[in-house]
Protein backbone atom coordinates (compact mmCIF):
# COMPACT_ATOMS: atom_id res chain seq x y z
CA UNK A 1 0.00 0.00 0.00
CA UNK A 2 1.18 3.27 -1.01
CA UNK A 3 0.69 6.42 0.98
CA UNK A 4 -2.07 9.20 0.01
CA UNK A 5 -0.80 11.56 -2.80
CA UNK A 6 -1.65 15.24 -2.56
CA UNK A 7 -3.22 16.20 -5.84
CA UNK A 8 -5.72 18.57 -5.75
CA UNK A 9 -5.39 22.30 -6.48
CA UNK A 10 -6.64 25.25 -3.71
CA UNK A 11 -9.84 26.44 -5.60
CA UNK A 12 -11.25 22.82 -6.71
CA UNK A 13 -10.61 21.35 -3.04
CA UNK A 14 -12.61 24.32 -1.58
CA UNK A 15 -15.79 23.60 -3.74
CA UNK A 16 -15.73 19.76 -3.50
CA UNK A 17 -14.61 20.09 0.59
CA UNK A 18 -17.77 22.02 1.26
CA UNK A 19 -19.95 19.93 -1.42
CA UNK A 20 -19.86 16.62 0.62
CA UNK A 21 -19.95 18.96 3.58
CA UNK A 22 -16.28 19.47 4.86
CA UNK A 23 -16.94 23.38 4.36
CA UNK A 24 -19.59 25.09 5.89
CA UNK A 25 -21.83 26.39 2.87
CA UNK A 26 -21.89 30.17 4.70
CA UNK A 27 -18.61 30.61 3.58
CA UNK A 28 -18.61 29.52 -0.24
CA UNK A 29 -19.14 31.47 -3.51
CA UNK A 30 -22.62 31.28 -5.61
CA UNK A 31 -20.94 28.67 -7.98
CA UNK A 32 -19.94 26.34 -4.87
CA UNK A 33 -23.41 27.25 -3.15
CA UNK A 34 -24.89 25.63 -6.09
CA UNK A 35 -22.88 22.48 -6.16
CA UNK A 36 -23.72 21.57 -2.42
CA UNK A 37 -27.22 22.72 -2.90
CA UNK A 38 -26.96 19.92 -5.73
CA UNK A 39 -25.26 17.10 -3.56
CA UNK A 40 -26.81 17.95 0.14
CA UNK A 41 -29.85 17.30 -1.45
CA UNK A 42 -29.15 14.22 -3.44
CA UNK A 43 -29.02 10.41 -1.86
CA UNK A 44 -25.19 11.00 0.44
CA UNK A 45 -22.57 9.24 -1.29
CA UNK A 46 -18.93 8.90 -1.33
CA UNK A 47 -17.66 10.59 -4.83
CA UNK A 48 -14.31 8.09 -5.65
CA UNK A 49 -12.30 7.12 -8.70
CA UNK A 50 -10.91 3.57 -8.57
CA UNK A 51 -9.15 1.69 -11.36
CA UNK A 52 -7.53 -1.65 -11.44
CA UNK A 53 -3.75 -2.03 -10.90
CA UNK A 54 -1.83 0.52 -9.18
CA UNK A 55 0.45 1.49 -12.29
CA UNK A 56 -2.93 3.04 -13.11
CA UNK A 57 -2.88 5.71 -10.18
CA UNK A 58 -2.45 8.45 -13.06
CA UNK A 59 -5.37 7.76 -14.44
CA UNK A 60 -7.57 7.74 -11.46
CA UNK A 61 -6.08 11.35 -10.69
CA UNK A 62 -7.62 12.68 -13.68
CA UNK A 63 -10.59 10.85 -13.25
CA UNK A 64 -10.47 13.02 -9.80
CA UNK A 65 -9.82 16.25 -10.69
CA UNK A 66 -12.70 16.07 -12.90
CA UNK A 67 -15.12 15.17 -10.47
CA UNK A 68 -13.43 17.50 -8.11
CA UNK A 69 -14.28 20.33 -10.27
CA UNK A 70 -18.20 18.82 -10.52
CA UNK A 71 -17.82 17.02 -13.55
CA UNK A 72 -19.90 13.89 -14.39
CA UNK A 73 -18.56 10.34 -13.26
CA UNK A 74 -19.01 9.81 -17.10
CA UNK A 75 -16.04 12.31 -18.09
CA UNK A 76 -14.26 11.59 -15.59
CA UNK A 77 -13.79 7.97 -16.50
CA UNK A 78 -13.27 8.70 -20.04
CA UNK A 79 -10.55 11.38 -19.15
CA UNK A 80 -9.13 8.36 -16.40
CA UNK A 81 -8.43 5.70 -18.89
CA UNK A 82 -7.59 8.30 -21.75
CA UNK A 83 -4.28 8.68 -19.71
CA UNK A 84 -2.98 4.87 -20.01
CA UNK A 85 -4.60 4.84 -23.91
CA UNK A 86 -2.04 7.32 -24.55
CA UNK A 87 0.93 6.32 -22.83
CA UNK A 88 3.03 4.00 -25.16
CA UNK A 89 4.99 2.60 -21.76
CA UNK A 90 1.57 0.82 -20.94
CA UNK A 91 1.92 -2.32 -23.03
CA UNK A 92 -1.51 -3.20 -22.36
CA UNK A 93 -4.20 -0.61 -23.42
CA UNK A 94 -4.45 1.42 -26.73
CA UNK A 95 -1.09 3.23 -27.64
CA UNK A 96 1.99 0.96 -27.31
CA UNK A 97 -0.66 -2.07 -26.69
CA UNK A 98 1.26 -5.86 -27.46
CA UNK A 99 -0.04 -6.80 -30.63
CA UNK A 100 -1.81 -10.47 -31.59
CA UNK A 101 -0.17 -13.26 -33.12
CA UNK A 102 0.24 -11.20 -36.37
CA UNK A 103 1.59 -8.51 -35.24
CA UNK A 104 -1.21 -6.03 -35.00
CA UNK A 105 -2.78 -4.12 -32.06
CA UNK A 106 -6.37 -4.67 -31.67
CA UNK A 107 -7.97 -3.08 -29.33
CA UNK A 108 -11.34 -3.17 -27.04
CA UNK A 109 -13.29 -0.84 -25.03
CA UNK A 110 -16.62 -0.33 -23.78
CA UNK A 111 -18.25 2.54 -21.25
CA UNK A 112 -21.54 3.19 -19.30
CA UNK A 113 -23.49 6.00 -17.54
CA UNK A 114 -26.02 5.98 -15.15
CA UNK A 115 -28.44 6.00 -17.30
CA UNK A 116 -27.40 2.40 -17.99
CA UNK A 117 -26.22 4.09 -21.68
CA UNK A 118 -23.63 1.90 -22.97
CA UNK A 119 -21.41 1.55 -25.68
CA UNK A 120 -18.32 -0.40 -26.89
CA UNK A 121 -15.75 -1.25 -29.82
CA UNK A 122 -13.77 -4.17 -30.28
CA UNK A 123 -11.14 -5.71 -32.74
CA UNK A 124 -10.53 -1.68 -33.40
CA UNK A 125 -6.97 -1.20 -35.03
CA UNK A 126 -5.35 2.56 -35.41
CA UNK A 127 -7.46 4.43 -33.16
CA UNK A 128 -5.28 5.62 -29.94
CA UNK A 129 -8.15 6.61 -27.93
CA UNK A 130 -11.15 3.61 -28.32
CA UNK A 131 -12.81 4.65 -24.77
CA UNK A 132 -13.54 7.55 -26.64
CA UNK A 133 -15.13 5.92 -30.21
CA UNK A 134 -17.27 3.71 -27.45
CA UNK A 135 -18.79 6.92 -26.37
CA UNK A 136 -19.44 7.90 -29.47
CA UNK A 137 -21.12 4.75 -30.28
CA UNK A 138 -23.22 4.90 -27.25
CA UNK A 139 -24.06 9.04 -27.78
CA UNK A 140 -24.25 8.98 -32.00
CA UNK A 141 -25.72 5.63 -32.87
CA UNK A 142 -28.72 3.41 -31.77
CA UNK A 143 -26.06 0.65 -31.12
CA UNK A 144 -24.00 -0.99 -28.33
CA UNK A 145 -21.33 -2.54 -29.79
CA UNK A 146 -19.30 -1.69 -32.90
CA UNK A 147 -16.88 -4.44 -34.58
CA UNK A 148 -13.13 -4.42 -36.37
CA UNK A 149 -13.98 -2.66 -39.84
CA UNK A 150 -16.82 -1.33 -39.52
CA UNK A 151 -16.01 0.74 -35.61
CA UNK A 152 -12.51 1.95 -37.65
CA UNK A 153 -14.89 3.46 -40.62
CA UNK A 154 -16.93 5.03 -37.83
CA UNK A 155 -14.27 6.60 -35.89
CA UNK A 156 -12.87 7.71 -38.88
CA UNK A 157 -16.12 9.26 -39.80
CA UNK A 158 -15.92 11.00 -36.26
CA UNK A 159 -12.99 12.77 -36.81
CA UNK A 160 -10.72 10.32 -35.09
CA UNK A 161 -7.27 10.28 -36.65
CA UNK A 162 -6.13 6.40 -37.88
CA UNK A 163 -2.56 6.03 -36.50
CA UNK A 164 0.48 2.91 -36.09
CA UNK A 165 -0.14 2.13 -32.53
CA UNK A 166 2.77 -0.67 -32.51
CA UNK A 167 5.97 0.75 -30.95
CA UNK A 168 9.60 -0.07 -30.63
CA UNK A 169 9.08 -2.09 -27.66
CA UNK A 170 6.44 -3.63 -27.98
CA UNK A 171 7.31 -5.01 -31.92
CA UNK A 172 10.91 -5.79 -30.65
CA UNK A 173 8.80 -8.28 -27.77
CA UNK A 174 6.85 -9.50 -30.28
CA UNK A 175 9.52 -10.63 -32.92
CA UNK A 176 11.44 -12.28 -29.63
CA UNK A 177 8.05 -14.14 -29.28
CA UNK A 178 8.21 -15.12 -32.96
CA UNK A 179 10.84 -17.52 -31.93
CA UNK A 180 8.15 -19.49 -29.91
CA UNK A 181 5.38 -18.61 -30.65
CA UNK A 182 3.86 -19.86 -27.30
CA UNK A 183 0.41 -18.52 -26.41
CA UNK A 184 0.26 -18.99 -22.66
CA UNK A 185 -0.79 -16.26 -20.33
CA UNK A 186 2.09 -15.30 -17.72
CA UNK A 187 0.16 -14.78 -14.41
CA UNK A 188 -0.11 -10.47 -13.52
CA UNK A 189 2.64 -10.02 -16.35
CA UNK A 190 1.67 -10.46 -19.97
CA UNK A 191 -0.94 -8.26 -20.45
CA UNK A 192 -3.18 -7.98 -16.88
CA UNK A 193 -2.73 -4.07 -16.72
CA UNK A 194 -6.49 -3.61 -18.83
CA UNK A 195 -7.86 -0.91 -16.83
CA UNK A 196 -11.04 -0.86 -15.49
CA UNK A 197 -12.43 2.56 -13.57
CA UNK A 198 -15.14 3.26 -12.11
CA UNK A 199 -16.68 6.57 -10.16
CA UNK A 200 -18.97 8.07 -8.45
CA UNK A 201 -19.47 11.72 -9.01
CA UNK A 202 -20.31 14.83 -6.71
CA UNK A 203 -24.24 14.34 -7.91
CA UNK A 204 -23.82 10.44 -6.49
CA UNK A 205 -24.13 9.02 -10.30
CA UNK A 206 -21.98 5.82 -11.20
CA UNK A 207 -20.19 5.45 -14.69
CA UNK A 208 -17.54 2.94 -15.59
CA UNK A 209 -15.19 2.69 -18.32
CA UNK A 210 -12.71 -0.55 -19.38
CA UNK A 211 -10.00 -0.39 -21.80
CA UNK A 212 -7.17 -2.34 -22.86
CA UNK A 213 -5.03 -4.25 -26.07
CA UNK A 214 -6.12 -8.02 -24.91
CA UNK A 215 -3.94 -10.75 -24.41
CA UNK A 216 -1.02 -10.33 -25.84
CA UNK A 217 -0.22 -12.87 -29.59
CA UNK A 218 -4.06 -13.37 -28.87
CA UNK A 219 -5.25 -15.05 -32.56
CA UNK A 220 -6.44 -12.21 -34.96
CA UNK A 221 -9.93 -11.36 -34.19
CA UNK A 222 -10.35 -12.32 -30.54
CA UNK A 223 -12.17 -10.43 -28.91
CA UNK A 224 -12.11 -10.78 -24.56
CA UNK A 225 -14.19 -9.55 -21.76
CA UNK A 226 -13.25 -5.91 -21.94
CA UNK A 227 -15.78 -4.53 -24.46
CA UNK A 228 -18.66 -6.99 -23.53
CA UNK A 229 -21.36 -5.11 -21.30
CA UNK A 230 -21.29 -7.22 -18.23
CA UNK A 231 -18.41 -9.64 -18.59
CA UNK A 232 -15.61 -6.59 -18.09
CA UNK A 233 -17.64 -3.69 -16.90
CA UNK A 234 -21.16 -3.23 -15.73
CA UNK A 235 -22.67 -0.34 -13.81
CA UNK A 236 -26.34 0.23 -12.10
CA UNK A 237 -26.90 3.43 -10.72
CA UNK A 238 -28.90 2.47 -8.13
CA UNK A 239 -26.21 -0.56 -6.87
CA UNK A 240 -22.90 -0.47 -8.18
CA UNK A 241 -20.55 -1.21 -10.44
CA UNK A 242 -17.53 -3.78 -11.22
CA UNK A 243 -14.63 -4.34 -13.77
CA UNK A 244 -12.22 -7.44 -14.53
CA UNK A 245 -8.80 -7.96 -15.16
CA UNK A 246 -7.49 -10.73 -16.54
CA UNK A 247 -7.78 -14.12 -18.43
CA UNK A 248 -11.17 -12.49 -20.60
CA UNK A 249 -12.50 -15.94 -21.61
CA UNK A 250 -13.16 -16.86 -17.76
CA UNK A 251 -14.50 -13.73 -17.14
CA UNK A 252 -16.94 -13.84 -20.12
CA UNK A 253 -18.34 -17.26 -19.28
CA UNK A 254 -19.13 -16.43 -15.90
CA UNK A 255 -20.34 -12.54 -17.26
CA UNK A 256 -18.22 -12.04 -14.11
CA UNK A 257 -18.97 -7.90 -13.59
CA UNK A 258 -23.05 -8.38 -14.11
CA UNK A 259 -22.52 -11.05 -11.48
CA UNK A 260 -20.69 -9.30 -9.35
CA UNK A 261 -23.41 -5.81 -9.07
CA UNK A 262 -26.32 -8.76 -8.97
CA UNK A 263 -24.49 -9.74 -5.83
CA UNK A 264 -24.57 -6.15 -4.70
CA UNK A 265 -28.27 -5.68 -5.07
CA UNK A 266 -28.55 -8.86 -3.47
CA UNK A 267 -27.17 -7.14 -0.58
CA UNK A 268 -23.44 -8.67 -0.54
CA UNK A 269 -20.39 -5.74 0.42
CA UNK A 270 -18.50 -5.38 -2.55
CA UNK A 271 -15.75 -7.19 -1.27
CA UNK A 272 -18.19 -10.06 -1.00
CA UNK A 273 -19.29 -9.78 -4.13
CA UNK A 274 -16.08 -9.93 -5.91
CA UNK A 275 -15.15 -12.78 -3.51
CA UNK A 276 -18.34 -14.64 -5.02
CA UNK A 277 -17.50 -14.12 -8.63
CA UNK A 278 -14.09 -15.65 -8.51
CA UNK A 279 -15.25 -18.76 -6.50
CA UNK A 280 -17.53 -19.01 -9.51
CA UNK A 281 -14.85 -19.60 -11.72
CA UNK A 282 -12.90 -21.55 -9.66
CA UNK A 283 -15.94 -23.76 -9.37
CA UNK A 284 -16.85 -24.36 -12.98
CA UNK A 285 -12.98 -24.46 -14.81
CA UNK A 286 -9.34 -25.16 -14.15
CA UNK A 287 -7.94 -22.05 -12.38
CA UNK A 288 -4.70 -22.72 -10.88
CA UNK A 289 -2.80 -21.16 -14.07
CA UNK A 290 -4.73 -18.37 -14.73
CA UNK A 291 -5.21 -15.11 -13.22
CA UNK A 292 -8.62 -12.99 -12.71
CA UNK A 293 -9.07 -9.99 -10.23
CA UNK A 294 -12.15 -8.25 -9.55
CA UNK A 295 -12.84 -4.54 -8.25
CA UNK A 296 -16.43 -3.53 -7.40
CA UNK A 297 -18.22 -0.24 -5.50
CA UNK A 298 -21.52 0.16 -4.17
CA UNK A 299 -23.68 3.50 -4.30
CA UNK A 300 -22.55 4.67 -1.05
CA UNK A 301 -18.65 4.59 -2.14
CA UNK A 302 -17.65 1.36 -0.62
CA UNK A 303 -15.10 -0.53 -2.75
CA UNK A 304 -13.92 -4.06 -2.50
CA UNK A 305 -11.72 -6.73 -4.92
CA UNK A 306 -10.43 -10.03 -4.89
CA UNK A 307 -8.54 -12.16 -7.66
CA UNK A 308 -7.62 -15.77 -8.12
CA UNK A 309 -3.36 -15.33 -8.02
CA UNK A 310 -1.85 -13.14 -5.45
CA UNK A 311 -0.59 -9.57 -6.75
CA UNK A 312 -3.82 -7.66 -8.34
CA UNK A 313 -4.15 -4.35 -7.00
CA UNK A 314 -5.79 -1.20 -7.41
CA UNK A 315 -5.62 2.96 -7.45
CA UNK A 316 -8.31 4.92 -5.77
CA UNK A 317 -8.93 8.64 -5.40
CA UNK A 318 -11.13 10.30 -3.51
CA UNK A 319 -11.45 13.07 -0.72
CA UNK A 320 -8.91 12.04 1.42
CA UNK A 321 -6.36 11.69 -1.62
CA UNK A 322 -4.84 8.96 -3.61
CA UNK A 323 -3.22 5.41 -2.42
CA UNK A 324 -3.15 1.78 -3.85
CA UNK A 325 -3.80 -1.44 -2.11
CA UNK A 326 -3.18 -5.02 -3.13
CA UNK A 327 -6.28 -7.05 -2.85
CA UNK A 328 -7.02 -9.90 -1.32
CA UNK A 329 -6.48 -13.70 -3.25
CA UNK A 330 -7.94 -17.07 -3.55
CA UNK A 331 -4.19 -18.57 -3.94
C1 LIG B 1 -8.62 -9.74 -22.05
N1 LIG B 1 -9.27 -9.15 -19.82
O1 LIG B 1 -8.53 -9.31 -23.18
C2 LIG B 1 -8.39 -8.79 -20.90
C3 LIG B 1 -6.95 -8.81 -20.53
C4 LIG B 1 -6.68 -8.16 -19.23
O2 LIG B 1 -5.28 -7.26 -17.76
O3 LIG B 1 -7.50 -7.87 -18.44
N2 LIG B 1 -5.51 -7.89 -18.92
O4 LIG B 1 -8.87 -10.91 -21.78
Amino acid sequence: MSNRRNFLQKSAIGSFLTAIGILPIAACSTTEKAVATVVNNSKRTKPIAIATWNQNEAATVAAWKVIAEGGSALDAVEQGVKVPEADPEDQSVGYGGRPDRDGKVTLDACIMDEKGNCGSVCFLQHIKHPISVARKVMEDTPHVILSGEGALQFALSKGFKKENLLTEASKKEYQEWLKNTEYKPVINIENHDTIGLLAIDQKGDISGACTTSGMAYKLHGRVGDSPIIGAGMFVDNEVGGAVATGVGEAVLKTLGSFLVVELMRQGRTPQAACEEAVNRIAKKQEFKDIQVGYLAINKAGEYGAYSIQPGFNFALNDVEGGKTEDAKSLL
